[in-house]
């Protein structure tokens, strides 16, 4: 039966031929040229560093629609209709779409299976915790304490050389995706008091399994059905994001999985990366509960307005890199719109959704009025909508959103670490300057 690791012992020769190929050619080509600015303003737009897993393109364009490609493929393309997260990972890993009888897939599924055991240590850690911990501080900590399981430090300290180094590392990623729903649905029954842990079951796919750990009444199959579509959407994000370059940073310096994956899930539980999710299904609340129901446009305007005016963000609009309507936005809005129209929520969501682009725009021009930076981008991005669809079957608390968020984000991470093993990635060190050097170098 083939499997993942000997369909990417095939392909990994090629990508090495390539990145040898891309080197000899483009090698001493200019990538892009920044400026004192970019350097202060957290080198938005410098491109410098690879990323095969997925690119994300801020507009509509030549190559299609604006948003993230994984692999060449949009995300809302037909070809990704329906996907899997098992078949999303191997998609990351190898560029190939598989179907769910592939025997790569079906192999994988019995990896999930084989690896899903949790050992005892990690919940012992966790039940320690001081019950107010955040989910997402229970979950980086569960995965940090498991590094003394990592292959890959295990085949480092035995001698191991860089061309084998993409092996461990892909069973330390194949080990970790199998616990982590296990562990997340541990993190969410534990700290809100939800009763016993609930174990994995055998045979069932990776999104199901996850659900079924929360233990929420799903008497549809709708709430699997989300989750499934929500690993997928998370997946990944190119690599510059705040979580995938932590990761990719950390895991320059040869630290394992366990170590990288962690440190960067510990970006993603900042508020203005993943956090967003959590923040913004309180924001839509707070509007519910301050208007006594679904506000009117003119409502929403009106906190809008308000929270801008106190200096806060609007969570879950703007982005980094996108000057579009974020793809998965769309998705999940699809999603709601076919399941659960009439939720309050979710039409205030949507109610949302047609009046603070256009705030954002006149609070930009503001902000400029006033000697500010404009607003570079007004449009939703992946926060924005999926926290209705989630408190729609029965996820109330907030809080819990970003460990969903960091199970499916570490398919990206993991995918793009096996990638950097595979053809040798640098360690990472890009060159500082002070303030002084700029003020005598610049002119
Ligand atoms: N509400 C209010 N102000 C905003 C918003 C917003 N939604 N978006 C950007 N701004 C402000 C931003 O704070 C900055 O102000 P200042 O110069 O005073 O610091 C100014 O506009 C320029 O920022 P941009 O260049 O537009 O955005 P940047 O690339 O720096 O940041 C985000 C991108 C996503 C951090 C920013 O848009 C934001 O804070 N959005 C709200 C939080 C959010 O939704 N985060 C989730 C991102 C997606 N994810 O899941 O990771
Ligand atoms: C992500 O999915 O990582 C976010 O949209 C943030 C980003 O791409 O910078």
């Amino acid at each position: 039966m083939a499997t993942l690791q000997e369909r990417l012992a095939d392909l990994i020769p090629e990508w090495r031929a390539e990145k040898g190929k891309v080197l000899k050619e483009y090698g001493d080509k200019v990538l892009t040229n920044a400026t004192v600015a970019q350097a202060f303003g957290g080198m938005r737009g410098i491109k410098g560093m690879i990323c095969d897993t997925s690119v994300v393109y801020p507009d509509d364009g030549e190559h299609g629609p604006g948003g993230l490609y994984i692999r060449n493929h949009h995300l809302l393309s037909k070809e990704l209709e329906d996907m899997w997260p098992e078949q999303t990972f191997c998609l990351l890993c190898t560029g190939e779409i598989y179907d769910r009888d592939h025997d790569i897939i079906k192999n994988y599924m019995g990896e999930m299976d084989r690896r899903s055991q949790i050992p005892q240590y990690v919940y012992d850690v966790l039940e320690a915790m001081p019950p107010d911990s955040h989910p997402m501080c229970m979950l980086d900590t569960a995965i940090l304490v498991m590094q003394r399981e990592s292959s890959f430090k295990q085949g480092y300290d035995a001698g191991m050389t860089k061309p084998d180094y993409w092996l461990p590392m892909l069973d330390d990623s194949m080990n970790l995706l199998a616990k982590l729903p296990g562990i997340a649905a541990a993190v969410y029954r534990l700290r809100y008091n939800k009763g016993d842990y609930i174990n994995w079951t055998p045979g069932l796919d990776w999104g199901a399994n996850y659900a079924n750990m929360l233990g929420l009444n799903d008497p549809t199959g709708n709430f699997a059905k989300l989750m499934r579509l929500y690993l997928h959407f998370h997946c990944d994000h190119e690599g510059g994001n705040v979580s995938a370059n932590t990761c990719h940073t950390v895991g320059s310096a040869l630290s394992d999985a366990y170590y990288s994956v962690s440190a960067g899930l510990n970006g993603l539980a900042g508020p203005l990366h993943g956090l967003a999710n959590q923040e913004c299904l309180d924001w839509i609340i707070q509007t519910i509960e301050k208007f006594g129901g679904v506000p009117s446009e003119d409502q929403v305007r009106e906190y809008a307005f308000e929270t801008l005016r106190a200096g806060k963000v609007i969570p879950g609009y703007g982005h980094a890199v996108l000057r579009v309507t974020d793809p998965r936005f769309t998705g999940f809005n699809a999603f709601g719109r076919q399941y659960l129209p009439n939720d309050p929520v979710f039409k205030t969501v949507d109610n949302v959704f047609k009046v603070v682009p256009k705030v954002l725009e006149e609070f930009s021009a503001e902000r400029v009025a006033n000697g500010k930076n404009p607003i570079a981008n007004f449009w939703p991005n992946v926060d924005a909508g999926s926290g209705a669809l989630l408190y729609h079957y029965g996820l109330e608390e907030f809080e819990y959103y970003t460990v969903l968020f960091s199970v499916s984000r570490a398919m990206g991470m993991l995918s793009q670490l096996v990638w950097n093993r595979a053809v040798g990635t640098a360690l990472t060190r890009p060159k500082s300057v002070s303030m002084e050097w700029v003020a005598k170098n610049a002119k």
